[in-house]
């Protein structure tokens, strides 16, 4: 990303957090997200551990991607590669937790987001206590799950000895496991906890290195069936009990979607049709690195 672009970026996200931009409740297009993101897991939607974990947070990071657009039609969600240390400038690289970008790596955000708040216990404002080093995403999925390849690969290919209808299985089991460690392991801090993590706006950025990992793994030359509504989950998605063959909340409209619409652009008097997991929409991968 250049200068220009992250600085575009990160001003995308501040005017989503104006009162220029908001619901007809009053909230921010920005703090809906994190009200969206919240009320979802409170409420026990698959958002976290089961199988809708990905196309859950595939759904919310491509309407920020809408909503990003609308301030400037040109702009991309980014991604930051967590096997990177955010805060070093190296390798063509650029520090990410600064006061132009992203904020303060320890303690308080502060600047350019001083007033994202939160509203975790003993917390006001966003804050981070990022551990020291670069992110051990290599040796977290080594050490748990006995491979150890360039941390991209050893996710994409975990299961890949498997049948095809357990893959997805195995590589939602390795792509969470490396994203708690990076939420509770590494930034630390308000994107810890669930309940408080979509306050970050760094959490964008993380969520969208999950997707494009998942992306990569859809990608894969020789998988076209994991581009298929019906076979990318596997069992999963044969069985009609499974998450990711359910409405997803809170954007289907119940039992928490009494404020409409999620999304700019929709009608709240005609909702558009609920979506499960295997809508065409979200079984498309994004572009990544185009
Ligand atoms: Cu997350």
């Amino acid at each position: 990303m250049s200068q220009e672009e992250r600085d575009r970026l990160r001003d995308a996200f501040l005017q989503l957090d104006s009162m220029k931009y908001t619901y007809p409740d009053g909230v921010t297009f920005w703090d809906k997200q994190e009200e969206v993101h919240k009320g979802a897991h409170a409420a026990g939607q698959d958002v976290h551990g089961g199988p809708a974990f990905l196309p859950w947070h595939r759904e919310l990071c491509n309407r920020l991607e809408k909503h990003l657009r609308q301030i400037d039609p040109d702009l991309s969600l980014h991604y930051w590669n967590w096997t990177t240390d955010p805060r070093a400038a190296v390798d063509g690289r650029a520090a990410l937790f600064t006061t132009a970008f992203m904020g303060s790596a320890a303690g308080d955000i502060g600047d350019p987001f001083p007033d994202f708040e939160s509203t975790e216990p003993g917390h006001v404002l966003v804050w981070r206590n990022v551990a020291p080093g670069p992110p051990l995403v290599a040796d977290v999925v080594s050490v748990l799950f006995g491979i150890a390849v360039a941390p991209d690969d050893a996710i994409t290919t975990s299961g890949g000895a498997l049948p095809p209808e357990s893959q997805y299985q195995a590589l939602d089991a390795v792509l969470q496991s490396a994203h708690n460690y990076i939420h509770s392991g590494y930034i630390r801090g308000t994107i810890t906890n669930p309940h408080f993590s979509f306050h970050d706006p760094f959490v964008f950025l993380l969520h969208s290195n999950v997707d494009r990992i998942w992306a990569r793994w859809q990608n894969a030359p020789g998988h076209d069936w994991r581009l298929d509504p019906d076979q990318v989950y596997g069992t999963f998605g044969q069985d009609p009990a499974s998450s990711v063959n359910a409405e997803l909340q809170p954007w289907a409209g119940g039992p928490d979607g009494g404020v409409r619409p999620w999304s700019t652009g929709e009608d709240p008097a005609d909702p558009p049709a609920p979506k499960t997991a295997r809508d065409p929409s979200i079984v498309a991968p994004p572009v990544y690195d185009a």
